[in-house]
């Protein structure tokens, strides 16, 4: 008998599912794929079920003779395991980045001697609803939440962009590209006080109140389901902090960072060309620990961010108030620097990991942006943030368009440049 594989990554069954199962029927024994969590938060939505609930669920379909684990988007390893005669697939992965996947899974069953039978992709209504009501779960406050503690133990490194707005939001949502076979994207969104203010035209002084900091978050939930860390900038007085962590976890947010500044807050960027004071250990710990009795949940996270290598204290200086915070509840902490060498951040990493080997570090490669995600990860860093390129690339974009139509008094020759009208008429998602 003739064996067909099917890889689902799917956690409602629609009758598009169904369809292809009862086409995969009529070629033989029938064998499903579930893509694994690992591999699944890669390239499709993240899964708001388990992946063992996942694997009950294929098995009691009608017309599945077993399931198997399929740990990556590409179907090389499971291939060369199961040798079917038969891949059955949607035919809705003809274009786009999935173009890719089908293209390394056309190459391998030639080897194999196998064959790709491709069905159409059911679309209607119900198959929108079924697909927009799981998007809306992920969107729900507890399961945005939990999802940065849920990624952390499923990414070697948790990638965070930079939103400050819904278009940008859905920049950080929706953009997925293919590379040697694989999906990648990115996994959180990083709510920078710095862009978040500059979208404002004002200064990252903390100027910009919470009350418009909630209000750009709202913006960005409303049309994401990734999650949240907000850059809380010194989080402010203890007593307030507490209030805004109650009102971060129920909005649903998944990490608060604040640094331990005190005073007026100026960048970081500006390292000690700005005068800037840093808090007392005491102080900061006070205000960690504040907050971490205010939480309700496991799920959110107070990331304490050190400014001792910014504020040039040393590493030693940078060490003790780590294990101060850890100790305080911090549950990560964010080691900045803005040397164009790593070398510093490296250093204070692999001397943290020395003594504690879980707490989350976040890292933000601005200023030493040659380092790659994957030195990070190997020195034990957890979270990368891409803390400001997305507003750093539209800001020359825009004031050079801005300019060209000043120069040539008409707008033909910046148009070339520009998104074409029916792209951005059609970009937002209707419902
Ligand atoms: C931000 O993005 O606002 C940050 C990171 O706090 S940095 O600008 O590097 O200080
Ligand atoms: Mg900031």
């Amino acid at each position: 008998m003739k064996t067909v594989y099917t890889c689902f990554c799917t956690e409602v069954i629609h009758e598009g599912h169904l369809n292809i199962l009862r086409e995969a029927k009529q070629y033989g024994k029938v064998i499903v794929g579930a893509l694994s969590d690992k591999a699944l938060i890669r390239c499709s939505r993240f899964p708001a079920i388990p992946q063992e609930e996942r694997l009950r669920l294929y098995r009691s379909l009608d017309g599945v003779d077993s399931v198997v684990i399929q740990d990556d988007i590409r179907y090389d390893d499971v291939l060369s395991l199961i040798r079917p005669d038969y891949v059955i697939h949607g035919d809705n992965w003809q274009t786009g980045p999935e173009a890719e996947i089908r293209a390394r899974l056309l190459r391998s069953l030639e080897a194999l001697g196998g064959q790709l039978i491709e069905v159409p992709y059911t679309r209607n209504e119900r198959v929108s609803r079924a697909d927009r009501q799981l998007r809306e779960k992920l969107a729900m406050p507890e399961f945005r939440r939990r999802r940065l503690r849920q990624l952390l133990t499923l990414c070697p490194v948790v990638k965070a962009i930079e939103a400050h707005s819904g278009l940008t939001g859905l920049i950080a949502e929706k953009t997925v590209i293919a590379q040697d076979g694989r999906l990648d994207q990115f996994d959180a969104m990083w709510v920078s006080s710095l862009c978040d203010s500059t979208a404002k035209g004002k200064p990252d002084i903390e100027l910009v109140d919470l009350s418009s900091r909630l209000r750009t978050i709202d913006d960005i939930m409303e049309v994401t389901t990734k999650p949240i860390i907000l850059d809380g900038d010194t989080g402010g007085l203890a007593e307030h902090f507490m209030y805004n962590v109650r009102t971060l976890e129920r909005m649903g947010v998944s990490a608060v960072i604040i640094e331990d500044k005190t005073g007026l807050k100026k960048n970081s960027l500006f390292g000690t060309e700005a005068a800037q004071t840093q808090d007392s250990i005491e102080g900061f710990c006070a205000k960690i620990s504040a907050g971490k009795r205010a939480c309700l949940t496991d799920d959110f996270m107070i990331i304490a961010r050190i400014e001792s290598l910014i504020l040039e204290q040393g590493m030693d200086d940078a060490l003790a108030r780590a294990r101060a915070y850890v100790q305080a509840g911090a549950d990560g902490i964010m080691i900045h620097s803005r040397k164009k060498d790593p070398g510093e951040v490296l250093a204070f990493c692999d001397r943290f990991r020395q003594t504690d080997p879980d707490t989350p570090i976040v890292a933000v490669p601005t200023s030493y942006h040659a380092v790659t995600e994957e030195e990070l990860a190997a020195h034990g860093v957890n979270i990368v943030i891409y803390a400001n390129q997305l507003t750093r690339s539209a800001f020359p974009a825009m004031q050079r368009t801005a300019e060209d139509i000043l120069r040539f008094h008409r707008a033909k020759e910046v148009d070339e440049r520009l998104l074409p009208i029916r792209e951005i008429i059609t970009l937002i998602d209707e419902l």
